[in-house]
């Protein structure tokens, strides 16, 4: 029994899962998706991620034609299938097929909602031991008047533009801003830094809101670590005792530079530390079984 993937309903070989070159997913972005991971068969925060699955849907006035707890089963039963204990999870829904105008109420079939589960590809261990060297870009955020950046839809465009430049300077990541200079997120990643005893994260509105993120704030408040949002400039993220990075692929990454600039005593800090010790807890109780 080969690998297999979700489309539809049905479970088929990953090979012979076929699309509509027709499908507006492909010709203009439109629909949406969620990368999840399961740690020892559970699925982390998988209610969370479907919950902004349906949000991100709503947003762009995409109807998901099946229940959210559907929708769960489908997932344990897909990592089930292939029998993986740990993976990753990419779950896609797409407007579906159309005509060659951007109108979506001529999809009128409807859209594919898809699932691919594959092994997860872990970060080199020296990333967490240590942190990584970032760079700013020049690729903006979109602006949220025009997009949305709480809508994880199916156009990456400037999160990819912002990564081709982190490759050409050697970067695993990228910091990238709000057209007005403030510091908003990473290509497919959250930033965090400590300053004093203050965890900061920039304002939630003008980034995703990650599902990783929140599970660090939980922490944060359950720790006692104080925290706030705060609108940022790169300076301040220069001048940061401590920074990380937060996702679903990455969970919690230190982050020792940023540009020319060394972050804290150029080593993961204390509360960076702590915080991944607490978020790998995490991940062995907080999830949904299969
Ligand atoms: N910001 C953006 C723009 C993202 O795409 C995050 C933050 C972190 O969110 P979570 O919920 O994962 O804590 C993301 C994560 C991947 C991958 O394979 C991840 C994302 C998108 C595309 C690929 O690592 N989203």
């Amino acid at each position: 029994m080969g690998h297999k993937v979700y489309l539809n309903g049905k479970f088929i070989d990953r090979n012979k899962a076929k699309l509509s070159i027709f499908d507006h997913g492909l010709l203009y972005g439109d629909g949406v998706f969620e990368g999840i991971r399961s740690y020892h068969r559970l699925v982390f925060k998988l209610n969370e991620h479907i919950d902004r699955l349906y949000k991100s849907a709503d947003a762009i006035e995409l109807k998901i034609p099946m229940a959210k707890r559907v929708l769960v089963k489908a997932v344990r039963d897909t990592l089930k299938r292939n029998k993986l204990d740990n993976a990753y999870i990419r779950l896609v829904v797409t407007r579906g097929p159309g005509d060659l105008g951007l109108d979506p109420r001529k999809c009128k079939a409807g859209g594919f909602i898809f699932i691919i589960t594959d092994k997860i590809t872990l970060y080199p261990k020296k990333f967490y031991e240590k942190g990584l060297h970032i760079v700013s870009v020049k690729t903006r955020k979109n602006y949220k008047g025009a997009i949305d950046p709480n809508i994880k839809s199916l156009n990456y465009l400037n999160n990819i533009l912002a990564k081709i430049e982190a490759i050409k300077k050697a970067s695993p990541e990228a910091i990238m801003l709000t057209h007005d200079d403030y510091v908003a997120e990473c290509t497919s990643d959250n930033i965090f830094i400590v300053k004093g005893n203050t965890l900061l994260t920039p304002p939630r509105d003008i980034s995703l809101k990650g599902i990783t993120q929140n599970a660090v704030i939980d922490i944060a408040r359950k720790s006692k670590i104080r925290f706030k949002e705060k609108n940022m400039k790169l300076n301040e993220i220069y001048k940061a005792d401590e920074c990380f990075l937060t996702g679903t692929a990455a969970e919690i990454v230190p982050v020792t530079r940023v540009d020319s600039h060394v972050i804290g005593a150029g080593k993961p800090g204390p509360v960076t530390c702590e915080l991944m010790a607490a978020f790998r807890e995490l991940t062995k109780v907080d999830g949904v079984r299969y």
